[in-house]
């Protein structure tokens, strides 16, 4: 057996919502008291986590005066100082309010824009004195239930004047956040825009800024449309914009679970964990879960150990895939080379063209090609099963 501690090269974060969480569902009222910050702070420090992330008002109330804040900031501070804990992000919470119930950035009313893009500018202060570098667009409540409400044009057209204003507001303060996006199909609207990673993606490229920006998927959202979250992640790998990722599980189909990260899914929890660290991913690993409505703070410790502790043994499973012989050799074999061929089609000229149409390819030759691709996935299993 392998040590799997927490590595704290692997920045293994938690929202002090997720482990604060109180066991509340829209159906029942909380099962878990209401944990003080110094306490979540100091949970996460026994659990062994990296960093701590967070929304304004998960640790400052949102009517909370001047000097209410400066004492909750000295609080914040201290509890990260005694348990080496980082803040890696934070973002504003712009869905819990009345004031939001149709929208913040996308809001029909200019006076709620302007009023979520001021909260933002303060939490954003918030953040940064409390050390965070990356800050996240979570768009609770940028939705609707019907489309007779919200004109979905105008709705982008918002969100980017919104999002172009605090890029500057980030630039002018020296902050140098970069700021993430993160999707949701629906939950708590009946339709949320910027629905799936890749809205995102195509976004990104129309900000005055796109430098500054990138997603940060959460498996449990991608799974609850239904897609495969490896790909999602795979697809912000490849254009460099994967600067923060969720991580957590849920079951195909139903209601946001936000379940320990592993718990549901393992294959695809596999393969996400081996696409990070094959990628070198280098951010933030927040697990945004939380712990079963059953569970006690001491069950909630488990749970996020739980979280870091799958995280690091599929870690060593991906190491033992890459490095398993009998399967990287399969995996030769299924990729056919030929260095002729891919020089031709690496960039097209009118010469490579006119190469490539008179280059005979047999279309039967290619199809017979074995792919025992059934005895690649049963090895795979057999090591995610433990028995290989
Ligand atoms: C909320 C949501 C999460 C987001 C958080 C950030 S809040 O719990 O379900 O996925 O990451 O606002
Ligand atoms: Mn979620
Ligand atoms: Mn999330």
């Amino acid at each position: 057996m392998g040590n799997y501690d927490p590595d704290p090269k692997m920045k293994f974060t938690f929202g002090l919502w997720t482990v604060g969480n109180p066991g509340r569902d829209p159906f029942g009222e909380p099962t878990r008291d209401k944990l003080p910050l110094a306490k979540i702070l100091d949970m996460l420090g026994e659990v062994k986590a990296y960093g701590v992330n967070l929304h304004d008002n998960d640790a400052f109330p949102i009517d909370a005066s001047e000097k209410e804040k400066a004492e909750i900031m000295k609080e914040f501070k201290k509890g990260m100082k005694d348990n080496g804990l980082v803040c890696a992000m934070a973002t504003t919470n712009l869905f819990t309010d009345p004031v939001f119930k149709d929208g913040a950035f996308t809001s029909n009313n200019a006076q709620v824009r302007a009023y979520a893009i001021q909260k933002t500018m303060r939490s954003m202060d918030i953040g940064a004195e409390l050390g965070a570098k990356i800050y996240d667009f979570w768009g609770g409540r940028e939705g609707i239930e019907s489309d007779a409400t919200k004109n979905p044009v105008d709705a982008v057209k918002r969100f980017r004047e919104a999002i172009n204003f605090l890029c500057e507001y980030s630039i002018e303060q020296g902050y140098n956040y970069k700021f993430v996006f993160e999707a949701k199909p629906n939950e708590p609207r009946g339709h949320m825009y910027f629905a799936v990673t890749g809205s995102y993606l195509a976004f990104i490229q129309t900000l005055d800024h796109p430098e500054m920006c990138g997603v940060n998927p959460e498996v449990a959202h991608e799974h609850m449309a239904g897609l495969n979250f490896v790909h999602q992640v795979a697809a912000a790998i490849e254009v460099g914009k994967l600067f923060h990722i969720d991580l957590n599980d849920q079951e195909f189909g139903r209601y946001d679970q936000d379940f320990r990260f592993g718990s549901a899914n393992l294959k695809h929890a596999f393969f996400l964990v081996k696409l990070l660290e094959d990628y070198k991913y280098n951010g933030p690993r927040h697990f945004d879960a939380h712990a079963y409505r059953q569970s006690n703070y001491d069950d909630v410790k488990e749970f996020a150990k739980g979280c870091m502790r799958t995280y690091m043994i599929l870690k060593e499973k991906a190491a033992h895939w890459n490095n398993d012989a009998e399967i990287q050799g399969m995996v030769k074999l299924i990729n056919v080379k030929d260095a002729g061929l891919e020089k031709l089609t690496k960039k097209f000229s009118k010469a490579s063209a006119q190469k490539l149409l008179a280059t005979p390819l047999s279309r039967s030759q290619l199809a017979s090609a074995p792919l025992p691709y059934e005895k690649l996935d049963q090895l795979t299993m057999e090591i995610i099963m433990g028995v290989r």
